[in-house]
């Protein structure tokens, strides 16, 4: 008995000694909550215009639909928001006055589609879901991805709404075409989904970082960045500073610790302490970047971290839907 005492607590100070310690508590919390009854269906979307958007996903998915269907139906409800100014229709334009948009969609069979700054279209999702279905391609860009939302049957709509246009005029003087560096301008709609068969998707969409040089793409339409899903372990998007979620190939990153038994949200504070670190190592101002991810897995479990205070995302399952303020690592 004292043995094995010994051996146990050998073995503690051994996986100590690796630094997988964390690992396996975590693993071995992940592995308690698989016995236990998987919460779906539920959507988790992010910042609190998320509350709208989960209520039409709701619809589909309290209805046996999809998770693919619901998170293209949510996420339009914001696309199609004139006062959301981060996001489709009325959405901050780049610093020539021209609002491109960023979308991406991912289902539970890893099939993906794509746009990258696309002009006048006011539902770049359902533009990356046709370009996953209905082309040989993961990705469109620019030109190329209008003149595929044409050929679908896509509007051509202006999307630069008056109170945009006013700002960005007003923007224009005073700065004087510089680009802007702050954690204030840019909010994207991010959400992720599990059904009630048991299956992952996620959508994310956006106008990008306000007055961005015209042509920038940030990490909303990439796969692996702004959002990834693998049907086995779970789901994740992002939202904020776009350049440092690309970086660390953050909702990719987020769902491989996940495999490796971090809880969500632990990976998600994982992915952010790596994005804190690169930023300090590369002596750049923390101050100035903001990223969150959400996460949910294959148990319905979920969980959330960002940078500073500010970010917050909505869930909606069988107890509700409510908004949810993410946890921060610098407070
Ligand atoms: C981008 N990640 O274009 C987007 C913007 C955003 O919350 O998410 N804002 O960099």
């Amino acid at each position: 008995m004292s043995n094995r005492r010994n051996f146990i607590k050998n073995l503690g100070a051994l996986s100590l000694l690796l630094g997988t310690s964390k690992l396996d508590l975590n693993a071995q919390n992940s592995k308690k909550s698989r016995a236990t009854k998987v919460n779906k269906p539920i959507v988790l979307s992010t910042w609190d215009f998320g509350i709208e958007a989960n209520k039409g996903a709701w619809e589909v998915l309290n209805n046996n639909g999809t998770a693919l269907d619901a998170v293209e139906k949510g996420v339009r409800i914001v696309e199609a928001d004139p006062n959301e100014r981060s996001v489709g229709y009325g959405g901050r334009p780049d610093r020539d006055g021209i609002v491109t948009l960023d979308a991406c969609i991912m289902d539970d069979k890893a099939n993906i589609g794509s746009v990258a700054s696309l002009e006048n279209i006011k539902h770049p999702i359902s533009v990356a879901r046709k370009v996953m279905e209905d082309t040989p391609h993961v990705m469109l860009v620019g030109d190329g991805a209008l003149q595929f939302a044409l050929e679908k049957g896509f509007k051509k709509e202006n999307l630069l709404t008056d109170i945009s246009e006013k700002e960005w005029k007003e923007w224009l003087k005073d700065t004087n075409y510089q680009l802007p560096i702050n954690i204030e301008n840019h909010d994207t709609i991010g959400m992720i989904a599990l059904d009630a068969h048991g299956n992952l998707s996620g959508a994310c969409t956006t106008s990008g970082m306000a007055y961005k040089m015209h042509g920038r793409v940030g990490d909303s339409p990439i796969i692996g960045a702004g959002l990834y899903v693998d049907n086995e372990i779970g789901a994740v998007t992002a939202t904020g500073h776009g350049e440092e979620v690309i970086r660390i190939a953050g909702s990719h990153l987020v769902v491989e610790l996940m495999r490796q038994g971090y809880s969500p949200e632990n990976a998600c504070k994982e992915a952010v302490n790596r994005i804190i670190k690169l930023t300090q190592s590369r002596k750049k101002d923390l101050k100035n970047i903001q990223v969150g991810f959400i996460a949910i897995n294959k148990q319905g479990e979920y969980g959330s971290y960002c940078i500073h205070p500010g970010f917050n995302f909505a869930v909606y399952d069988q107890t509700g839907n409510r908004l949810i303020n993410g946890k921060s690592i610098t407070k």
